[in-house]
C-alpha cells in the first residue's frame, strides 16, 4: 500500500446531501398493491406485482431506470473511475445483494465503518496470532470499502454492491502473512461460504494458495493483487496460477496504463481494474473517514466486486462461469486481446452485470402467478353472474 493522499473534504460536508426519502423504493423494495380498485386495475396490479417480485427474487429492478447516479457524498467528484467501468449501468441491474458474500484475506476489517454498517461478518484468523480488527492496521478495512461500500445512502463513496464481508485476518500484528495462512484463509472462506475472495497482499511463493484455489474451484473465485512493482513479473518470478486470478492496475480515466507508479505486470495477468486515486473508507486513519488511496490492493477488490455483483443477479452461476462472463466483457485494452499488461482487459462492471442477467432463467413462477390470477379473476366475475359456486363458501341458489 502507497501512502494515502488525504484530500481536504473539510468545506464539502457542509453541502452534503441528505438521505433521500425513495432510497430504498429505488433500490430493491419490491412493489405491492393496496386499496381498493376495479377489477381491471386490480388484474392490472397482479400482473405487475407478480412480474416485479419474480424481478427482484432474480436480482432485478422492479422497473427498467436510467442509469442511476447515487447521491453519495464524494461519488462525483472522485468516483470517476466507477462511471469508467459502467457501474451505474450495472446498478441498474443490481445493487448487489447482501446474501453475496466477499472474504477479504487481510488485517481485518473495522465493522464500525458506517458504510460497511451491518455487512460485516465477525473475524476469523488463519494466523498463529489473533484476530485483527482492521483498526490497528487499516489496510483490510480499505480494500472491504473499495467492494461494499453502500450505495446511495447519502455518505462516503460508493462501493461495486452491497455484499457481505468476511474478514479473514491472514497477517501478524505487524502486518506481515505467510502462503499458508493465506491458502487457509481460501479454505476458511470458502467453508463459511464466500463466493468471491479477495487477496490484497503480496507473498513469498502463490503455490500454496493455487493450491487452496484449486480445491474450492466449485465453490469460489479467488482475486490476488499484481502488485506495485511497476515492472514486468516473468513467469519464473510469478507463474501463471490457473486458479488465482491475478488482477493488475489501470488508471481510473481513459489513459489507461497506469504512470506515476505503476503496476506489476506480465504472464501471470488475467484482468485489470482501476488502482489509482481509489476512494476508500478509513474511519480510523483517514480524515472525515475517507480518502483516496492508490495500489493494485484496490484493483482486487474491484475485480471481485464485479464478481460478487455477477452472482448478486444470478445466485446459480457456478465460478467457472462468473469467470468466463468477467473475462469475456472486459474492455480490451493494449494490444488486442489478451496482453501481459491488462489480461483480458479492464473489468467492465456494465457487461458483467447484463451478461449475469441474461443468464437468469424466465421467470416461470411469475408467469405461473399470473395465470393463476387471471384465472381468480375470471372465476370471480362468472361467481358473481351465478356460473361458478365458490370452493371455499357454501353458495346458495336464488
Ligand atoms: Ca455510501
Ligand atoms: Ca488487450
Amino acid at each position: 500500500m502507497i501512502a494515502v493522499r488525504r484530500p481536504d473534504f473539510r468545506d464539502m460536508h457542509a453541502a452534503a446531501p441528505a438521505k433521500t426519502a425513495d432510497g430504498a423504493a429505488r433500490f430493491g423494495r419490491c412493489p405491492n398493491s393496496a386499496g381498493r380498485f376495479s377489477p381491471l386495475s386490480v388484474a392490472l396490479r397482479i400482473v405487475r406485482s407478480c412480474l416485479a417480485a419474480a424481478l427482484c427474487c432474480a436480482g432485478l429492478p422492479p422497473s427498467s431506470a436510467s442509469a442511476l447516479t447515487p447521491n453519495d457524498f464524494y461519488y462525483s467528484t472522485y468516483q470517476g473511475y466507477l462511471n469508467l467501468i459502467g457501474a451505474p449501468a450495472a446498478w441498474d441491474v443490481s445493487t448487489g445483494s447482501p446474501s453475496v458474500i466477499v472474504a477479504v484475506l487481510d488485517s481485518g476489517v473495522n465493522a464500525a465503518t458506517p458504510d460497511l454498517a451491518g455487512r460485516v461478518l465477525p473475524g476469523i484468523s488463519t494466523t498463529t496470532g489473533p484476530v485483527l480488527d482492521g483498526i490497528a492496521i487499516s489496510h483490510g478495512t480499505q480494500v472491504a470499502s473499495v467492494v461494499a461500500m453502500d450505495i446511495n445512502n447519502g455518505i462516503g463513496g460508493a462501493g461495486i454492491g452491497r455484499f457481505t464481508i468476511l474478514p479473514i485476518t491472514v497477517t501478524n500484528t505487524s502486518g506481515s502473512n505467510t502462503s499458508y495462512w493465506l491458502a487457509d484463509g481460501v479454505r476458511r472462506a470458502a467453508a463459511e461460504g464466500a463466493k468471491a475472495i479477495v487477496i490484497s497482499q503480496s507473498t513469498l511463493t502463490y503455490a500454496p494458495v493455487n493450491q487452496a484455489a484449486a480445491e474450492v474451484a466449485d465453490q469460489a473465485l479467488v482475486f490476488v493483487a499484481a502488485g506495485n512493482s511497476n515492472a514486468r513479473r516473468s513467469e519464473a518470478a510469478l507463474p501463471n496460477y490457473e486458479h488465482l486470478i491475478f488482477v493488475s492496475g489501470t488508471m481510473g480515466d481513459e489513459r489507461a496504463v497506469w504512470t506515476g507508479g505503476g503496476s506489476s505486470w506480465g504472464p501471470a495477468v488475467d484482468l485489470s481494474a482501476p488502482a489509482v486515486s481509489v476512494l476508500v473508507a478509513d474511519p480510523t486513519v483517514l480524515p472525515n473517514g475517507y480518502g483516496l488511496n492508490s495500489g493494485t490492493s484496490f484493483a482486487a477488490p474491484i475485480a471481485a466486486g464485479a464478481a460478487a455483483l455477477a452472482w448478486s443477479i444470478n445466485p446459480d452461476l457456478s465460478p467457472t462461469q462468473v469467470k468466463q462472463i468477467l473475462f469475456s466483457t472486459a474492455t480490451d485494452l493494449g494490444d488486442p486481446g489478451w496482453d501481459e499488461v491488462f489480461g483480458h482487459g479492464r473489468v467492465n462492471l456494465a457487461g458483467v452485470a447484463a451478461a449475469a442477467a441474461a443468464t437468469v432463467p424466465e421467470p416461470a413462477a411469475a408467469i405461473s402467478l399470473v395465470v393463476l390470477a387471471a384465472v381468480g379473476i375470471g372465476r370471480a366475475g362468472l361467481r358473481r353472474r351465478g356460473f361458478v359456486r365458490s370452493r371455499f363458501a357454501p353458495y346458495t341458489y336464488r
